[in-house]
């Protein structure tokens, strides 16, 4: 295949920060929270050196970024503001610094307008103020979709007070990335040992909890075209369809969950997409183009905590077929993400 006819290669879930959030979160690992999030923020942002492992990679977007992509023959990054993002701030910080993080993410993709898309975060903590952000992200700075780092001060999207948010990513017609943080409070006891506290083991039970609740809630009743996107290969979630469809006409028929119009799988594969992120294996990836259809999976990086090339080398030689690549390194992407097909 000649050179400028190999795939493009669209990584969605690539990570960013911007430095009034970095100095943000260098308050929190020094105020005395006990959430399962300090390891991870203590680690990045308050290292003694002032640089903490991957603070340089994050705040950076034209530089060595930018080179890793072209060294790696990555086209486009979607970007997204990393876990935590705003949600451990209160409410008037987390909206001022979520639309500054847009507003910035706005500028460099306008700068760079075939190299990155990106992500608007939102405050949770305000949903109103979320809403009007929302708005301004996708219709003003034409921003492709929303991420969420989970839950809010231990709070999940199928709490009512979150309805507004969940209502304007359908109206905008624009998918929502659930993205991991340290797990909710109540959730994260057993993961405070051997660094399960994040990507080794506690993200994924967050964000699968997360998404669990959210349809056993029946918020894709309320929310039928709501498309939410999960990571790390669907979090798993996939696996556990045929048992949670089980116990959950258990649970409806004994009354402890409320009753849905569908099958709990039946939303899975209606109203989720999911990406590779940070999972290179090839069962995994079969299983998952299986259960969900290869139209339903986005390649991933999750840069910089990822490394790129083996990335990039592991989706290259996926025993899949040419097709389903296509699908999964691009097109998927362009059609979740709105991002103009190649010229
Ligand atoms: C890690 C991996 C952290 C992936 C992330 O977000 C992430 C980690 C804070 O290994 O610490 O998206
Ligand atoms: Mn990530």
């Amino acid at each position: 295949m000649a050179a400028d006819a190999r795939t493009r290669r669209i990584a969605t879930e690539e990570a960013f920060t911007i430095p009034e959030v970095a100095a943000k979160l260098r308050e929190v690992a020094r105020s005395p929270t006990d959430s399962s999030d300090l390891p991870l923020v203590k680690g990045i942002y308050d290292a003694p050196e002032g640089g903490g492992a991957f603070l340089e990679e994050l705040l950076d977007l034209e530089d060595v970024r930018i080179r890793d992509m072209d060294d790696n023959g990555v086209d486009m990054e979607v970007l997204s503001l990393t876990a935590p993002g705003v949600q451990m701030f209160d409410a008037d910080t987390a909206t001022e610094l979520a639309t500054l993080a847009n507003d910035r993410l706005a500028e460099v993709i306008s700068r760079h307008p075939t190299r990155f898309a990106g992500l608007a975060s939102f405050a949770p903590q305000s949903p109103k103020r979320a809403v009007a952000e929302m708005e301004r992200a996708i219709k003003e700075l034409k921003l492709n979709g929303f991420v969420v780092n989970s839950h809010t001060h231990s709070e999940y999207l199928d709490d009512p007070k979150y309805f507004p948010v969940l209502e304007a990513a359908e109206a905008l017609g624009a998918c929502l990335y659930i993205h991991p943080r340290g797990a909710a409070a109540g959730l994260e006891l057993p993961f405070r040992h051997y660094g399960l506290h994040a990507a080794q083991w506690g993200y994924g039970l967050e964000v699968a909890t997360h998404a669990v609740r959210m349809i056993v809630a029946g918020v894709f009743d309320r929310f039928p075209n709501l498309k939410i996107c999960l990571g790390h290969m669907g979090e798993a979630v996939h696996l556990w369809l045929w048992r949670i469809d089980f116990m959950n006409e258990r649970a409806q028929r004994g009354g402890i969950a409320p009753r849905l119009e569908l099958k709990p799988s039946e939303y899975f594969k209606r109203n989720f997409v999911i990406t590779t992120s940070g999972q290179e294996s090839d069962l995994a990836l079969e299983f998952s183009i299986k259960a969900l259809g290869a139209e339903n999976v986005m390649w991933a990086i999750d840069y910089p905590y990822q490394p790129t090339a083996p990335a990039v080398a592991w989706m290259d030689a996926a025993p899949i077929s040419d097709a389903d690549r296509e699908l999964i390194y691009h097109a998927n992407a362009e059609r979740i993400f709105g991002i103009a097909p190649k010229a």
